[in-house]
């Protein structure tokens, strides 16, 4: 039988062998530190969550094109708000149908189905040879237990016809123009309320001029059930997004976090619902008033979980200038943005992002 799942463990056992060594001397070390000084509190990540209290905010979207006046308002005004407060909201009767969304589900299904060899070997798509992606690139404290196709909107446009899977592109086609018009509208409604737009370069349908269908992207993840239980291995390891702001559609599984007030809140899954959160240059772009929030995914023992997630990327030679002053960023270009990024993923491990370019 074809091999699916990434070699997970087969290529990462010492990395997995030490996470639970490790684990294994915290355990013990808290254990007699605990004997020694009872008001010794060591406070893990499970403990951490946050409780039912904590509800991510769900935003009724019919009201910006059905509601009156003052509904429609009011709910900008819940847009902005969540923006500030949680850099993440869901969104129900937002417009895309649950036939659209059924349809890029069941494509995806059928892509991560395909062999690991031909996943890895690009033999299940005619995407490019780098948008496969599984593990950790350069793995040192954290792992994740993923595969997912990175795709950029721009490989969609131009391949048309030839060997392309025609029923996966034209799935992904729709799909992205049905959301894109979403995250135009939000991002339209929360530069709005942005203190200096108005008088910035960036005046007048910023996200229309940089953002276009061939500069965003599109990830199609797959969490394949993990056998490991460590504090080490995520579904995907805590991170904030570089891109304006994502559009996410998950299944019924459950398993993704986001950091709220210093503890990890669990977003329940709403087949209703989108989700909705800022990246890293809309916080900066607004300078500091929207927040990108770091986010994770927890790993499930038993049931493999799916998501699909739309980038809200400009050009790479779009310059992010924070808007306000004084500026909390120095400006940069996507492209620079990007580019670091990955230079710090490949040397370091994990992403730092925004915190280099804060102007001291
Ligand atoms: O699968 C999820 O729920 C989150 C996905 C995500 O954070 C990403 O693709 O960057």
């Amino acid at each position: 039988m074809e091999v699916v799942d990434p070699p997970f463990q087969k290529s990462f056992k010492t990395l997995f062998q030490n996470y639970l060594q490790k684990e294994e001397e915290q355990k013990v070390i808290f254990i007699e530190n605990k004997k020694k000084h009872q008001q010794l509190l060591l406070v893990d990540d499970n403990e951490k969550c946050g409780g039912d209290d904590d509800q991510l905010p769900v935003i009724d979207l019919s009201r910006l094109s059905l509601g009156s006046v003052l509904e429609r308002e009011k709910c900008k005004r819940e847009i902005v708000e969540a923006s500030k407060e949680w850099g993440f909201f869901q969104v129900v009767n937002h417009g895309i149908s649950h036939e659209i969304l059924e349809k890029i589900v069941n494509e995806q299904v059928k892509l991560f189905r395909q062999s690991f060899d031909k996943k890895a070997n690009g033999k299940v798509s005619n995407f490019s040879s780098d948008s496969y992606r599984w593990g950790t690139p350069a793995p040192t404290s954290q792992f994740s237990w993923s595969e997912a196709f990175h795709i950029p909107l721009a490989e969609i446009s131009r391949r048309s016809g030839g060997d392309f899977n025609n029923t996966l592109r034209l799935t992904i086609e729709e799909f992205a123009t049905t959301v894109s018009e979403l995250a135009q509208e939000i991002a339209g409604i929360l530069a709005e309320n942005v203190v200096g737009y108005e008088t910035s370069d960036a005046a007048g349908g910023y996200f229309a001029e940089n953002c276009l269908a061939e500069t965003c992207y599109l990830r199609l993840n797959r969490y394949p059930p993990c056998p490991i239980s460590s504090d080490h291995v995520f579904g995907l390891m805590p991170h904030t997004d570089s891109d304006f702001l994502t559009i996410l559609y998950q299944d019924q599984v459950g398993g993704l976090q986001l950091v709220k007030d210093g503890r990890w809140v669990t977003v329940n899954p709403n087949p209703k619902a989108l989700i909705i959160n800022i990246g890293d240059l809309f916080q900066a772009w607004s300078n500091g008033l929207y927040r990108s929030v770091e986010h994770r995914v927890m790993t499930n023992k038993k049931v493999e979980r799916f998501s699909v997630a739309y980038f809200l990327c400009p050009s790479y030679e779009t310059v992010i200038q924070s808007c306000g002053k004084p500026p909390l960023y120095r400006k940069f270009s996507f492209r620079e943005f990007r580019q670091q990024v990955q230079e710090d993923v490949q040397k370091i491990g994990y992403k730092i992002g925004l915190p280099r370019d804060n102007v001291d």
